[in-house]
């Protein structure tokens, strides 16, 4: 019996790709496609479901949109469908949520990223992290074992890493995430910039001092108010700086180190970029809790490094 090796498909799929190009163990596999397949049915809820506000608001004292408690519920059944996760944490629940146990991953997610935007049309999107045994609490954004984010928009793409390079996907009209392209870089020099909490200007001078600096450097605006679409911009331009810093309303900025901050971070620096929370990166932040905010600046290299600078008051 000839033994023969699988052919490969005009059109590359993400189980593919996870199992011949990243080559990651069986489990942690079948999680991500889990995780994907979770992605399709919410892809397909933003289309056809009421944008409106449920009566109800999340741990952390924000309003629910029913997209938000539906994303969340449909991560949750695929999560446990999938017998893999020993527990999990949502940005919507304020707590560590035990699924099977002796499991071998911990993932945490931001089921809908940038919701207050669904009426808007915007593209919007839900950004997981995987961590290795069952809780996260003490442990840094480095120990990662994979990353995975999907932008609901014109196009419903998911891009993943899982240590080794970063990779783009598309849904496909059969339902297929197929490869758009392998590898996203991110260059040293930044043309385009993404100020979140913009409004930290009114009360910090030295974000005021970086605006002026990239206005008068007149480097382009891309911000649309959804971290996942931002930070995608940088990964699709292959170079560009995302921020959100403290100021009066949100002192340790508005962005979760564990749910956004911490998944971002280890994508772009994988991708050849650089994170900060003004001082250190981003991967090495321990995590003390499930509702801690972090400043954020992730993006190209050398303006990573710019913005530290300024906004320490060098
Ligand atoms: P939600 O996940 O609750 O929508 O908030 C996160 C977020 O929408 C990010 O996606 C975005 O970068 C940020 O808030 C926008 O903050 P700001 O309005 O301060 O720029």
């Amino acid at each position: 019996m000839t033994k023969s090796a699988c052919p490969i498909p005009e059109h590359i799929s993400l189980n593919y790709h996870l199992f011949h190009r990243a080559k990651c163990p069986d489990d942690l596999r079948h999680l991500l496609i889990d995780i994907s397949r979770a992605a399709k049915y919410i892809s397909h809820a933003i289309q056809t479901t009421d944008t409106g506000l449920t009566k109800t608001t999340n741990t952390f004292g924000e309003e629910q949109l029913k997209l938000d408690v539906l994303s969340d519920r449909i991560i949750h059944q695929h999560l446990c469908e999938s017998e893999i996760v020993a527990s999990f944490a949502s940005e919507e629940h304020g707590e560590l949520i035990e699924l099977t146990a002796k499991a071998p991953y911990t993932v945490v997610f931001d089921p809908l990223d940038g919701s207050s935007l669904v009426d808007t049309n915007f593209a919007i999107g839900s950004i997981f992290g995987v961590y290795e045994g069952k809780d996260v609490i003490g442990k840094c954004p480095r120990e990662q074992v994979a990353v995975l984010y999907v932008l609901y928009g014109p196009r419903t793409v998911l891009v993943y890493c899982t240590g080794n390079g970063v990779h783009e996907f598309m849904l496909n009209s059969v339902g297929e995430f197929v490869l758009l392209r392998e590898y996203l870089g991110v260059g040293d020099d930044a043309k385009n910039f993404s100020p979140g909490n913009l409004r930290a200007v009114t009360d910090t001078a030295s974000y005021h001092d970086l605006m002026n600096q990239w206005m008068d450097e007149a480097l382009t605006l891309r911000y649309s108010g959804c971290m996942a679409a931002d930070v995608h911009h940088i990964l699709s331009k292959g170079q560009g700086v995302f921020t959100n810093i403290g100021g009066n309303k949100y002192p340790q900025g508005k962005l979760r180190l564990v749910f956004e901050c911490g998944p971002f971070a280890y994508l772009i620096e994988q991708a050849g970029g650089a994170s900060s929370d003004g001082r250190n990166s981003l991967l090495d932040k321990k995590i003390t809790s499930l509702d801690q905010r972090t400043p954020i600046i992730v993006g190209s290299k050398n303006e990573v490094e710019r913005c530290c600078k300024v906004l320490a008051g060098k």
